[in-house]
């Protein structure tokens, strides 16, 4: 009897141990896919179309994990999440990662028992005004109305910048992102802040887009990237390569259109390595040594991405700046595979 009862005990013991160390990547292994969470509803970063099919530069974040562990970029399913929802539902392990326009600061870094990993976008907090204001800076909104989102870092730095300024504001804030822009639109606030990417996305959803402004001030450093949860680091070092992977294979001029031939007939071997022709660093991080190939035939390489989401020629305009690759003047840098 008692010989049974240490036997369940140890048992218990060890379920308690595995859940607690679980491993993410045997986790959505066993499951056949990566639950990501996202957006609800941002143009050029995780939007879904009509047939809701989810697309966007934070999306190819996980399709890209999603590619490297399975190599199949659709192997993805989508938790679209509020600002104040979105490190409980990664916490909880609702979610594999939090792929949703999310800024790295040390709070959350550190005592949320999350991790962040890269930076797939480096914004800054920018603020718009209807063009009819007739102002030209931030520093003329004295006693403005000021539309933000709840739970954000954007609601944080507006009262800062205010109170840097020594100026008085009323802060109107909401939880859902496009109440912020409808109550906007209606006049509510005179001020509609933001990242400076997502001002550019929400300001598509405005009646008259045109009528309205982004004023000159970048009021905070807003670096945006995927988060997992601490204590996985064999996680960690998946999403982190799956982006360095796309960042590489821009520099070496890798195009989901030619990584085919690449493959097949390059003999440079920092090629071969990334694409897995030379070398296990697939299996270094638990996954096949053709991920790299994977996610640039699948997803593309991140300037591929960054084009097809929000670069210039789509409806968001955004020009690579910080974005750029660090051999192009930009932040963007890729370690070396070796
Ligand atoms: N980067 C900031 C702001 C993130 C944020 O949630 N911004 C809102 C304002 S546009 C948003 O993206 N909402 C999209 C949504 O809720 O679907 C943060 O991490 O706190």
């Amino acid at each position: 009897m008692f010989k049974k009862t240490m036997m369940i005990a140890a048992f218990i013991g060890s379920l308690a141990f595995s859940s607690a160390f679980a491993s993410t990547l045997e986790d959505v292994k066993a499951k056949g896919h990566i639950q990501c969470g996202v957006s609800q509803g941002l143009f050029g970063f995780s939007n879904p179309d009509d047939a809701g099919v989810w697309s966007g530069l934070d999306v190819d974040l996980c399709r890209a994990v999603a590619a490297a562990v399975f190599g199949d970029a659709k192997a993805v399913k989508f938790t679209p999440l509020s600002a104040k929802e979105r490190f409980t539902a990664l916490a909880s392990g609702e979610i594999d990662i939090l792929s949703r326009n999310t800024t790295w600061t040390a709070t959350r870094d550190t005592s949320l028992g999350l991790n962040f990993s890269v930076v797939n976008y480096y914004d800054g907090q920018g603020m718009m005004v209807p063009k009819s204001l007739g102002i030209t800076s931030g520093l003329e909104l004295d006693g403005a109305n000021v539309c933000t989102n709840s739970g954000t870092t954007t609601e944080l730095n507006i009262t800062d910048y205010f109170r840097a300024n020594g100026m008085s504001m009323n802060l109107v804030a909401f939880e859902k992102a496009d109440e912020v822009i409808a109550a906007y639109g209606s006049g509510r606030c005179d001020v509609y802040t933001t990242d400076r990417s997502a001002v550019a996305a929400q300001r598509l959803k405005l009646d008259n887009p045109d009528d309205h402004m982004t004023l000159p001030e970048v009021i905070s450093k807003e670096p945006l990237g995927p988060v997992v949860r601490q204590g996985d680091d064999q996680w960690l070092n998946i999403v982190k390569w799956s982006h360095f992977a796309m960042l590489n294979a821009e520099e070496m001029g890798i195009t989901q259109d030619n990584v085919g031939s690449k493959r097949a007939t390059v003999t440079i071997p920092a090629v071969k390595r990334l694409l897995g022709t030379e070398g296990t660093f697939g299996e270094y991080l638990g996954v096949s040594n053709d991920w790299a190939y994977e996610i640039i035939s699948q997803v593309g390489n991140y300037g591929e991405s960054y084009e097809r989401n929000v670069g210039p020629n789509t409806p968001l305009q955004l020009s690579r700046g910080v974005n750029n690759l660090w051999t192009n003047g930009g932040l963007q840098y890729g370690p070396p595979v070796r």
